[in-house]
């Protein structure tokens, strides 16, 4: 891996800088800028905006008041005076009335995490794809972490990079999950390895085409050169491809065949080639403790980057197999009375829900419905499989499901209906047996029954962990 660019700097000391939303994201943004001497002008689109609030963070994060001037609601265009720059929020489209308009007035348009490479120090590893991103970037930041001195886990995993990086040091490391959005408003952002674990249609609402959006994933490579490495995909067309015109090395990864060069998995074993000559790494049943090929893919992704990043394998083997899954995303929680009980709360969507279902290698009690987003379920229920012994159903869409799931064939008489989430996780210890799983993936967001999915999983995790043994 190369070593960490150098970056011209921006003079932003004295000036007016706008910064557009009041999340995580923003108030990163509003801080870096005024601990640099810039004076933050914050628009919010939102008019309820609690400016008070914000102001708090603001104080407890720069440990005084801020000088910060915040504006919510419509966008007012004359505070675009005199301004040079402009830092959108990652939820922010870019094709929004004004930020078109600021652009217009020749404003310059960086995203967070620009921001904040431009004051973050040392080596990126930077991670995109539509699934898989946060538990490769824990396994990639858990790896550093047990290598290097100074690591920091940023980004779309919920760690705003402008948070982090006042602290970084030339040695550093980032390990930073990268999603389409933040792509979207990046400049001079140059990991020294990237990696693109897969890209499926998804955010469409946002990109508006699948090739706005394919796009936007490969510009995490867009400033790299050939001292840099790109892990790629080689069983999604879109990754596959790209190999051809990326700037970077690639180190491709296949969950479905032997690559003369690169990581592949057969049978159950994961394996290291180099011009044809191949190197057994480890066992996926006995040395992971993440399930399902998505999770064998996470891995090979999560070696290819580590051993881009300088890492050497007996450590990063070391650290796979202490490492355990990320709450909440196919999470094992315990054996009770023989029956694999898994925790899968984060599945708020179905294509998540297909993953999780598709992890499962014995018949399986599965919880699902929640909040109803207006979603629809045919490819979930298809990717059932056959696995699926019973469907207990709570929440706002329970009907809506089990409509769905009678049409595509799933039999009405092993779907149950719920009231409660306690009287669901009854019915799944009734109805699983001796070698069953029960799994809790409901492919709808908690709303309605729960504050959020964090609590879905915990309640789950709780009365798993009270049955008796
Ligand atoms: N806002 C406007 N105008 C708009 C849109 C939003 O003013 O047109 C305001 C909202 O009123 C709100 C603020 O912007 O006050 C919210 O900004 P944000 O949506 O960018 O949210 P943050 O709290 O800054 O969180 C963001 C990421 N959110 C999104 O990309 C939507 C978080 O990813 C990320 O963890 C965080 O920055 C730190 O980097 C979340 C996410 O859902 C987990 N990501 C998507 C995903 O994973 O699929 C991409």
């Amino acid at each position: 891996m190369g070593k960490g660019i150098e970056k011209v700097m921006i003079n932003i000391r004295e000036q007016r800088v706008i910064v557009v939303g009041t999340g995580k994201s923003g108030i990163g943004s509003a801080v870096l800028l005024e601990k640099n001497g810039a004076l933050p002008v914050i628009y919010d689109g939102n008019e309820k905006t609690d400016t008070e609030a914000v102001k708090a963070s603001l104080r407890e994060k720069l440990g005084h008041e801020t000088a910060a001037v915040i504006h919510v609601g419509v966008f007012p265009k004359e505070i675009t005076e005199g301004i040079e720059l402009a830092v959108l929020s990652p939820g922010v489209p870019v094709d929004a009335d004004f930020v078109v308009y600021m652009r217009e007035q020749g404003i310059h348009i960086w995203g967070e995490v620009e921001l904040a490479y431009h004051f973050a120090k040392g080596r990126v590893l930077a991670i995109t794809g539509t699934n898989g991103k946060t538990t490769t970037t824990s396994l990639v930041g858990q790896i550093m972490q047990e290598y290097y001195e100074s690591v920091y886990i940023v980004g779309n995993i919920g760690n705003p990079y402008t948070d982090a990086a006042p602290l970084m040091r030339g040695d550093t490391v980032s390990v930073a999950e990268i999603s389409s959005f933040q792509l979207e408003t990046i400049e001079e952002f140059h990991p020294q390895v990237s990696a693109i674990l897969n890209i499926t249609p998804d955010h469409l609402n946002r990109h508006h085409t699948m090739e706005n959006y394919v796009a936007a994933k490969e510009a995490v490579t867009r400033n790299q050169t050939k001292d840099d490495f790109c892990i790629l995909n080689y069983e999604n067309d879109y990754t596959r491809a790209f190999g051809d015109r990326c700037p970077a090395r690639v180190v491709y990864f296949s969950s479905g065949q032997r690559l003369e060069n690169g990581l592949y998995c057969e049978g159950e074993e994961i394996w290291l080639a180099s011009d044809g000559v191949s190197q057994r790494l480890l066992n996926v049943k006995t040395d992971m403790n993440l399930v399902g090929m998505c999770n064998v893919e996470n891995v090979m992704a999560a070696i290819g980057i580590s051993m881009s990043a300088g890492v050497p394998m007996k450590n990063i083997l070391a650290t796979i197999r202490r490492f355990v899954a990320v709450e909440h995303r196919i999470e094992y929680v315990a054996t009770r009375k023989g029956v694999m009980y898994y925790n899968d709360s984060k599945a708020t969507n179905t294509d998540a829900a297909i993953q999780g279902i598709k992890a499962m290698d014995r018949p399986t009690v599965l919880i699902g419905g929640g909040y109803d987003k207006g979603s629809t379920y045919d490819d979930w229920i298809h990717s059932f499989d056959g696995k699926v012994k019973k469907l207990v159903l709570i929440g706002q869409t329970r009907d809506k499901i089990a409509e769905c799931a009678v049409e595509c064939g799933f039999p009405r008489e092993n779907i149950l209906f719920e009231e409660t989430f306690e009287a669901a996780l009854d019915a799944c210890v009734r109805e699983s047996r001796h070698g069953d799983a029960v799994l809790l993936s409901p492919a709808c967001a908690s709303w309605g029954m729960f504050p959020n999915y964090e609590v879905r999983g915990c309640q789950f995790k709780d009365y798993v962990k009270k049955l008796e043994e």
